[in-house]
C-alpha cells in the first residue's frame, strides 16, 4: 500500500477512535493507542458473558414471528421438494415471485422522466397517490370524496397505515377500545396494543361449520361499549378466507351505526378475493354511503405486487371537510416523529398506474389473472384430496375466499407435514394458495392425506 494512503487511513482510524473515547469517557485523548480498550466500555453497567462484556447480556432470544418465521425455517431446509405456503406472497405457476408487467412499465416511465427527483415528500406523502388511493377504495363517485371530507395520508404499506390510524385514535378518540375478529391476522393485536389502544375480540369464525359465526359476531358487537372501534377485514379475511355476505354486511352496518361503533377497515386484498376491485370494496363503500365516519387502511403489497416497496394509505372519512382538514393536521403530528415522511418510489409507481387509463386497465387484467390462478388452485387441491379419498369434508377449500385456505389442520398435523413433507405453513393450519402450483398440489394433497390419517 502507498505510504501516504496508509498513514492517512491510520490517522483517520485514530481520529475516530479518539472521538469515540472522548464521547464515552468524557476525556480527550490525543492518541487512540494510549486508551486501553477496557476504558471504552461503560463497565459500570456491563455484564460479563463468555469473557465478552455487553450491556445487553441479559437480553433473551426472541421467538421468530409466527408468519415471517415460517420463511426463515423454509430457507434453512435443503430439501428439493420443500414448499413455502406460509407468508401470503403470490407466486407464478413456476413458483417464482412476480413483478407485474404494468409495474415494470411504470418504473420505466419514472426512470425516463427527466424531471423525476428524490426530494422528501410532504409528511402526508404523494398528494396524487393519496387522491387516487381514496378513489380506488371508496369509488370514483363517492360523495365523501366529492365533498372533500376524506383525509388520506400515504403509509408504510398496510401495517404502517394501521399503526398510524391506531395511534391517531389513541390520541384523539374518546373510546380507546378496538374489537378485532377472533381469529385475525397475527399482527393486528400487536399493532393496536402498541398504538395505545385496548384490544378485545369479537367472535368471527366457527370451526364447526368452517364458516362465519354471524350470531356470535352480532352478539359481541351489540355488547361492545358505545363508540368502540371495530376492525373489519374489507374482504378476503385473513386467516379464515370467510367473508360476510352482502346481506350480512348490511346487518353489521346497521348494528354498528345504531350503536355508534367506529369502523376501521383493513383492506389488504382489494381485487384478490374476486378479481374485481369494485366488488372487493363493496363492504367499505356500504359504510361510506350512509354518510357516517370510518377509517380505511390500504395496502398495495398484494394487489400490485409491491410487497417490499411498502406502499399503502390511511384514509379517514369525516363528516365535513373542516373536520377532515383538522384530522389531517393531527395525522401529520403522528407521522413526523415516527418516520418523518414516506418513501417516494412505490407511491410514484402506484400513481403512474392509477392515473393512466391504459395502465390501469392493464393492471386489472393482471390482477384478475392472479386471482383466477388462486381460485384454480382451490379447485385443484380439492380435486386432489377427493381423488385420494382423504377423510373429511374439504368443501371449505372451494368456499373460502382470497389468498388463504384455513384448512382446519391442527398444529400437530402441520408439524408433521413440515417434518415429513417439507411443507411450510403457519401452525394454525393456514396455507397460502398463492404459493401453490399445479406441480406442488399433488405433494400437498399427499401430505394432508397422510397427516389426517396419522394424527387427530
Ligand atoms: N392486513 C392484513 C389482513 C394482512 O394479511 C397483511 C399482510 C397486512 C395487513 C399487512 O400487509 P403489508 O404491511 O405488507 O401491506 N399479511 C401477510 C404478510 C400477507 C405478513 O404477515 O406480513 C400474511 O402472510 O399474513
Amino acid at each position: 500500500m502507498d505510504d501516504t494512503i496508509a498513514s492517512h487511513l491510520a490517522s483517520s482510524a485514530e481520529r475516530r477512535l479518539s472521538t469515540l473515547s472522548h464521547h464515552l469517557t468524557g476525556h480527550s485523548a490525543s492518541m487512540a493507542s494510549e486508551i486501553p480498550i477496557s476504558a471504552l466500555s461503560p463497565s459500570a453497567t456491563a455484564g460479563s458473558y463468555g469473557g465478552v462484556s455487553s450491556v445487553f447480556v441479559n437480553i433473551l432470544q426472541a421467538p421468530e414471528d409466527p408468519i415471517l418465521g415460517v420463511t426463515v425455517a423454509y430457507n434453512k431446509d435443503p430439501s428439493p421438494v420443500k414448499v413455502n405456503l406460509g407468508v401470503g406472497a403470490y407466486r407464478t405457476e413456476e413458483g417464482k415471485p412476480l413483478v407485474l408487467n404494468v409495474v415494470r412499465k411504470a418504473e420505466q416511465l419514472l426512470v425516463n422522466n427527466p424531471s423525476g427527483v428524490k426530494e422528501y415528500l410532504p409528511i402526508t406523502g404523494l398528494a396524487e397517490f393519496n387522491k387516487l388511493s381514496a378513489k380506488l377504495i371508496f369509488g370514483a363517485e363517492s360523495p365523501a370524496i366529492r365533498e372533500n371530507r376524506v383525509a388520506t395520508v400515504q403509509g408504510l404499506s398496510g401495517t404502517g397505515s394501521l399503526r398510524v390510524g391506531g395511534e391517531f385514535l389513541a390520541r384523539h378518540y374518546f373510546e380507546r377500545t378496538i374489537y378485532i375478529p377472533q381469529p385475525t391476522w397475527g399482527n393486528h393485536p400487536k399493532i393496536f396494543t402498541l398504538s395505545g389502544l385496548a384490544v378485545k375480540y369479537y367472535r368471527y369464525y366457527d370451526p364447526a361449520t368452517r364458516g362465519l359465526n354471524f350470531h356470535g359476531l352480532l352478539e359481541d358487537l351489540s355488547s361492545a361499549p358505545p363508540g368502540a372501534i371495530v376492525l373489519l377485514h374489507a374482504c378476503a379475511h385473513n386467516p379464515t378466507g370467510v367473508d360476510p355476505t352482502l346481506e350480512q354486511w348490511e346487518q353489521i352496518r346497521q348494528l354498528m351505526r345504531s350503536k355508534g361503533l367506529l369502523p376501521f377497515f383493513d383492506s389488504a386484498y382489494q381485487g384478490f378475493a374476486s378479481g374485481s376491485l369494485d366488488a372487493d370494496a363493496q363492504s367499505v363503500r356500504m359504510f361510506v354511503a350512509d354518510g357516517g365516519e370510518c377509517l380505511a387502511a390500504q395496502s398495495y403489497a398484494k394487489n400490485m405486487g409491491l410487497y417490499g416497496e411498502r406502499v399503502g394509505a390511511l384514509s379517514i372519512v369525516c363528516k365535513s371537510s373542516d373536520v377532515a382538514g383538522r384530522v389531517e393536521s393531527q395525522l401529520k403530528l403522528v407521522i413526523r416523529p415516527m418516520y418523518s415522511n414516506p418513501p417516494i418510489h412505490g407511491a410514484s409507481i402506484v400513481a403512474t398506474i392509477l392515473k393512466n387509463s391504459e395502465l390501469y386497465n392493464e393492471w386489472t387484467v393482471e390482477l384478475k389473472m392472479m386471482a383466477d390462478r388462486i381460485i384454480s388452485m382451490r379447485r385443484q387441491l380439492f380435486d386432489a384430496l377427493s381423488k385420494r379419498g382423504t377423510p373429511g369434508d374439504w368443501s371449505h377449500i372451494l368456499k373460502q375466499i382470497g389468498m388463504f385456505t384455513f384448512t382446519g389442520l391442527n398444529s400437530d398435523q402441520v408439524a408433521f407435514m413440515t417434518k415429513e413433507f417439507h411443507i411450510y405453513m403457519t401452525s394454525d393450519g393456514r396455507i397460502s394458495m398463492a404459493g401453490l402450483s399445479s406441480r406442488t398440489v399433488p405433494h400437498l394433497a399427499d401430505a394432508i392425506h397422510a397427516a389426517v390419517a396419522r394424527i387427530n
